[in-house]
């Protein structure tokens, strides 16, 4: 069995980050070791949220990890709210040089950072990028990451080549998440080995709703480590967003309630299908 070392925070309400990355890797038959860099009531979206950093108890808990001799095959980091948070995550991923390595650069969306998200904190974030195998970020993390403004008007996905080429100097393959054109979604990727670009696109759903970025990307982590082509993975995580969404519009009337994905993962009839 393949073993994912997650790294990102607990949400106890609103369905982001673990709480969407544990059950959905776990899904394909993988497992996940939680390794949680802060604790909060609701994810930053749902006003009057309690936040705790958990920095000193990851670096504990990783201690006790290397006195195991656990081995991960993966490692897959998404949202580290504080600098000192970010300095142990870089040296873990130092520590796990060799191994798939996901860097999910989590600052932001909209074309602003998240009130977490301080200009240094973006900053050391976009430190853990280079080396990595997979990075994906939305549009608003690749425009911080390549000091560009964020884009207006986009008519074509051709438009963010250049970008997937630049972020491939950091990571071997680079995914940029959640590209509105027209009535579609895109994502849209790049892989440096091959030099060959990919892209899919699902129609858009008028629902604004978190954590479809985390769904994406332990999706994609998941199909990618259990030996799915680059397209396929990014079909299959592409489409389980999708239809999550789908679903949310369907089931909840009250958009804090967070993404109905559940319901696509239950008794993993849609994994089995894809
Ligand atoms: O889905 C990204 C994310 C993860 N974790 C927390 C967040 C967000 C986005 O708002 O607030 C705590």
């Amino acid at each position: 069995m393949k073993r994912v070392l997650a790294i990102n925070d607990i949400s106890c309400f609103g369905k982001c980050s673990l709480t969407v990355a544990i059950p959905i890797i776990s899904a394909f038959g993988t497992e996940v070791c939680p390794l949680p860099t802060s604790l909060l009531s609701a994810h930053t979206g749902i006003s009057g949220y309690y936040k705790f950093d958990l920095t000193e108890q990851m670096s504990k808990i990783y201690a006790h990890f290397k006195e195991l001799n656990l081995n991960f095959d993966c490692v897959y980091s998404g949202y580290i709210p504080s600098l000192s948070g970010i300095s142990v995550v870089s040296d873990i991923l130092k520590d796990n040089k060799g191994k798939v390595l996901v860097v999910d650069p989590v600052m932001g969306d909209n074309g602003e950072a998240y009130q977490t998200h301080t200009f240094d904190i973006c900053d050391k974030i976009c430190s853990l990028l280079n080396g990595a195998t997979i990075i994906t970020p939305n549009i608003t993390e690749a425009a911080i990451i390549l000091h560009k403004p964020y884009p207006t008007n986009i008519t074509s996905t051709s438009f963010f080549n250049s970008w997937l080429k630049e972020l491939a100097n950091l990571s071997e393959i680079s995914i940029i998440t959640g590209i509105l054109i027209g009535d579609n979604l895109y994502n849209v990727c790049y892989d440096r080995r091959s030099d060959e670009f990919f892209e899919y696109q699902t129609p858009k759903i008028n629902a604004m709703v978190s954590g479809t970025g985390d769904i994406f990307t332990s999706c994609f982590t998941a199909c990618f480590l259990n030996g799915k082509s680059i397209y396929n993975s990014l079909e299959i995580s592409s489409l389980f967003v999708y239809q999550s969404i789908l679903k949310t519009g369907i089931l909840n009337k009250n958009i804090l309630d967070g993404i109905a994905f559940e319901p696509i993962l239950k008794g993993g009839t849609f994994i089995e299908k894809v």
